[in-house]
């Protein structure tokens, strides 16, 4: 595996002497605008927002992801830049979205150029690591982070990572996801027959907290990852049936409903036939299918849970709990049979908002917002609470302002991008436009479970046309932050030309050309 790195030796003194200033500033310096010591990014894989307790699924046993809701403040309507893996991974990276770095589909990467965070807060003198799925390419890059732990997605069976190394240690292969006991008949929810340390998501969660037990009293910057609860619905044999009893919530709509939809989305499903890793025609999948998927689901979220648990476990017994934010939320959501469709892409709610908690100094306690976030806001908060400068290609706003004030506004327009279509929401509206023409508009107030498609209705022509120029007014915005990513270095002598002319204005406005060196 490759870790590229430059003068380890140099890097590690250069760290050491910069912890040494963090602690020290730390005991100095209580002003409420430092934010927290460490960070702890955690993200889960799919994970729709309406999954947790404080989302009401009631039902829900994750005692750990309630107390970081009960002891931060709960996000209610959260976006991600993309309903897909790479694409939102790499504008979490980047803190960029898709159309700015050209990263929109799961086989593109983010070019050298384009800064990300990892990389940069490095340079603060906390420690960097990569801990569980991170899909990027080359998959096993360490991007920036001093190191990584990796478990990509487990069905990605010829990946040798870190989590399939730990099983063979113990004489186990990663199976093929269609081997698993009962993964035909219920069209993709099956059952791993192992202990849960060995289902992957068992594996980044003491692995993380394994990590933060070594790490954990020295400033940090980590993502932990989990693999879960994306498809396959694999939980450990003895959680399969945790949820076998819940009132789990039905679909909502159905397939019937695609036909005044834009026609890419009739085909999401039958084509995980002709995909060696799927081997199944997902839009076969009938109601009592989709409710085993939300069964096992669940039961994935809960082991997540049990991971996130020996975390938080780990940073108390560090005496660091308090100095670290915390920030849980997911890279996409799961359709899980809404709308007649299995898994992501397109851009209803359940696709496209995931939950969001943010636990840590400066968040007050036990609240929640309604506010319109985007994932992408919070990797300003990252290089802010690491006090370490942002790049110019950032382009995710300052959330901040709601960890006093939950009622204020981020941002009036949040937008999501995969390849071939783009969406824009508001608090109240929901467009997304298609590269065949088709579009998609919904009224959230009155139709929140996006049912009923506006788009070319005569009654909200001028609704539907503010909201695609919104799309044009990003796209525009994307590429002029596109332009600073790769921007060149300009000649010495024309920045001694363009500074020797603000001179001269500020003289007294002679615009008359004078040669620099006389
Ligand atoms: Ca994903």
């Amino acid at each position: 595996m490759s870790h590229p790195g430059n003068h380890p030796g140099l890097l590690a003194l250069t760290k050491r002497l910069s912890r040494r200033n963090i602690r020290r500033r730390k005991l100095a310096d209580h002003h409420e605008d430092t934010l927290a010591r460490n960070l702890l990014f955690i993200t889960t894989d799919q994970q729709r927002w309406d999954s947790l307790p404080c989302y009401g699924l009631d039902f829900m046993q994750t005692p750990n992801l309630d107390r970081l809701a009960s002891e931060g403040m709960v996000f209610d309507t959260c976006i991600v830049p993309s309903p897909l893996c790479v694409p939102s991974r790499a504008a979490i990276m980047s803190g960029q979205y898709p159309a700015a770095t050209g990263v929109i589909g799961n086989g593109d990467w983010l070019p050298d150029n384009v800064p990300t965070w990892p990389a940069l807060i490095g340079k603060s003198g906390r420690r960097t690591a990569a801990i569980g799925k991170m899909h990027f390419n080359p998959w096993d890059s360490l991007q920036g982070f001093d190191e990584r732990i990796m478990a990509e997605d487990k069905r990605h069976i010829y990946l040798p990572d870190h989590h399939v190394q730990f099983l063979a240690a113990h004489g186990l292969d990663r199976p093929h996801p269609t081997t698993l006991p009962g993964y035909y008949e219920t069209i993709g929810a099956s059952r791993t027959p192992w202990d849960r340390k060995f289902h992957v998501d068992g594996y980044v969660g003491d692995q993380a907290a394994g990590w933060l037990s070594r790490n954990g009293k020295e400033p940090f910057a980590a993502w932990v990852s989990f693999p879960g609860p994306h498809d396959p619905y694999d939980p450990p044999e003895d959680m399969a049936d945790m949820y076998a009893d819940a009132p789990i919530p039905e679909p909502i709509g159905s397939a019937e409903e695609l036909v005044n939809k834009p026609p890419a989305q009739r085909s999401r499903g039958a084509g995980s036939l002709s995909n060696s890793m799927f081997r199944l025609d997902m839009s076969k999948a009938t109601t009592e299918h989709h409710m085993k998927w939300r069964q096992h689901y669940y039961a994935n979220i809960s082991l997540i849970d049990e991971g996130i648990g020996k975390m938080i476990q780990a940073l108390e017994d560090a005496g660091t709990l308090d100095e670290s934010l915390i920030i849980f939320t997911s890279d996409h959501g799961d359709a899980l049979g809404d709308h007649g469709m299995p898994f992501k892409g397109f851009f209803y709610d359940c696709m496209s908002r995931v939950p969001l908690i943010i636990r840590g100094p400066g968040v007050s306690q036990g609240s929640r917002t309604g506010s319109l976030v985007s994932t992408l806001d919070l990797i300003p908060l990252f290089y802010e609470a690491c006090e370490t400068p942002p790049p110019p290609t950032l382009q995710g706003e300052d959330i901040r302002p709601v960890f006093h004030d939950p009622s204020a506004t981020i941002r009036d327009y949040a937008y999501s991008e995969i390849g071939g279509r783009m969406m824009v929401r508001s608090q109240t509206h929901k467009y997304a436009h298609y590269k065949d023409g088709s579009a998609e508009l919904y009224d959230l107030v009155s139709d929140p479970n996006e049912i009923t498609n506006l788009a070319g209705s005569p009654d909200h022509e001028t609704l539907e046309s503010d909201l695609k120029a919104k799309l044009i007014e990003h796209n525009i915005a994307c590429q002029s932050n596109r332009s600073h990513a790769v921007s060149a270095p300009q000649y010495w002598l024309r920045l001694e030309l363009e500074a020797d002319y603000k001179k001269q204005m500020a003289e007294g406005g002679d615009t008359k050309y004078r040669p620099l060196h006389k």
